[in-house]
């Protein structure tokens, strides 16, 4: 009995440790790259003149927003400039901002496979009269630029397939599941295969569908069905909760958070946030509402000292072009990660589980604990609460440069003594040294 016991605890343990490690490389990483790309970058959130906005007005909804048949939508293929397009340009561009993961859209909710699929028709090579596949192209850009690589794919809504899930089903269709389990069956697995065989490598497999399973079409055994799929061709390969299986099941292995929904609590499983730069993912030519630098620095630095990560979206245009507002606010936030790197990458939040300093976020890296200081204190002096350990030191990081600081700790209250004026234009560090934390 006791073998039996100790076999037992050790199987225990080496699966536990198995799907730590798989997690581990995502949890070090902490910033990587979203693209929308697709059929509606081209149509640049204008159709026929008309700029709809009602639902949600992104940009890559203009099929269902605009009612675009599946021909004259597909005439959008006609649109891209395979000249101009470089899908490595991406890959570096991510590299540049500090990026540690790529997500590409292989197929979204309009139906359309960007690689060359065998299954079916509906794909960008076989629309555009290319002979080119993006996929393939930036799967080898993102090896020779040691850039893991993941695929987006709308698993369930599906604007093409007949016996798809459409966003407004009651409306324009009635699907039965026998209907929707051919569409799974005889599309979505089969693409998925494709996907997982052909590209080499595939770090992440991030699903879409924001609602729990059992409140849709989908049967339990379909999703496991992929889940499967994924670990027989790609067992590294890591599944987000939008699945549709809860995070707490086996088979998630990080959360997805809400579209631009930041945490507001310590998560202690692995998670990010998908967030966008502008409003739409998909490129638009009509877009308001570019966020500025420092919000999205307040994004990634609130969600690490949360324990997460962020995924942060560009929509290039057809010729493949990122947008200039996109790629300035990626150089800005790549220059700082180059040099604070430490307080991101492999940080966690704070053993002290605070957040909401009215000067910023902390976050931990083995024993240093680092406060990412958004707005300078009139009064020079930085109160940090909660620490109940003694810090071996504290420093200002400038540049690369440690500036050490004198301080007084008060109990759990530490006042630091800061410079005169902040160390950065975006985010300023203070470093703080322990035996442990
Ligand atoms: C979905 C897509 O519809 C959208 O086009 C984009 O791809 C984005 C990443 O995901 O949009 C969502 C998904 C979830 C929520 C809202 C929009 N949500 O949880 O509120």
């Amino acid at each position: 009995f006791t073998s039996f016991l100790s076999i037992l605890i050790l199987t225990l343990q080496l699966s536990y440790a198995q799907t730590a490690s798989r997690t581990d490389w995502f949890e070090e990483a902490r910033f990587g790259m979203f693209i929308h790309w697709g059929l509606y970058s081209a149509a640049e959130g204008i159709w026929k003149g008309e700029n709809l906005r009602y639902l949600n007005n992104y940009a890559e909804w203009i099929r269902y927003r605009n009612r675009i048949s599946k021909e004259e939508y597909g005439e959008l293929a006609q649109r891209f400039d395979w000249q101009q397009i470089h899908p490595e340009e991406w890959v570096i561009q991510a590299k540049k901002a500090g990026m540690k993961y790529l997500i590409m859209t292989s197929k979204h909710h309009d139906g359309v496979a960007i690689w060359d699929t065998k299954v079916g028709n509906y794909s960008l090579p076989k629309l555009s009269g290319s002979n080119r596949d993006v996929i393939k192209e930036l799967a080898e850009a993102c090896r020779k630029h040691g850039m893991k690589l993941g695929f987006y794919y709308s698993h369930w809504i599906d604007w093409e397939h007949p016996y798809a899930w459409d966003h407004n089903i009651e409306l324009t269709k009635s699907v039965t599941p026998q209907q929707f389990n051919t569409y799974w069956q005889e599309k979505a697995i089969p693409q998925l295969r494709e996907l997982l065989t052909n590209y080499g490598d595939i770090a992440i497999m991030w699903f879409d569908m924001w609602i729990p399973y059992e409140q849709t079409i989908f049967k339990r055994e379909q999703l496991e069905q992929a889940v499967q799929l994924i670990r027989e061709l790609q067992p590294n390969c890591l599944i987000n909760s939008r699945l549709g299986l809860p995070t707490d099941a086996e088979f998630v292995d990080f959360q997805t958070l809400g579209d631009n929904v930041f945490a507001n609590e310590y998560i202690a499983h692995p998670w990010e946030t998908p967030g966008t730069i502008a409003h739409s993912w998909g490129y638009s030519g009509y877009e308001k509402e570019w966020k500025s630098t420092s919000q999205i620095f307040e994004s990634l630095i609130s969600n690490v000292s949360l324990n997460g990560g962020l995924t942060l979206n560009i929509g290039p245009r057809a010729n493949g072009q990122i947008p200039y507002e996109s790629i300035s606010r990626l150089n800005d936030i790549g220059q700082w990660l180059n040099k604070y790197g430490e307080a991101v990458y492999g940080a966690k939040g704070t053993p002290l589980r605070a957040r909401n300093f009215d000067w910023g976020y902390l976050t931990s890296h083995n024993n240093n604990v680092y406060a990412h200081v958004f707005n300078w204190p009139l009064d020079k002096k930085l109160r940090i609460t909660g620490v109940r350990s003694k810090p071996k030191a504290i420093y200002a990081l400038q540049e690369k440069k440690l500036v050490k600081l004198s301080f007084e700790q008060k109990g759990s209250i530490i006042h630091v003594d800061l410079p005169h004026t902040a160390t950065d234009n975006f985010v300023s560090l203070v470093k703080l040294e322990f035996d442990k934390i």
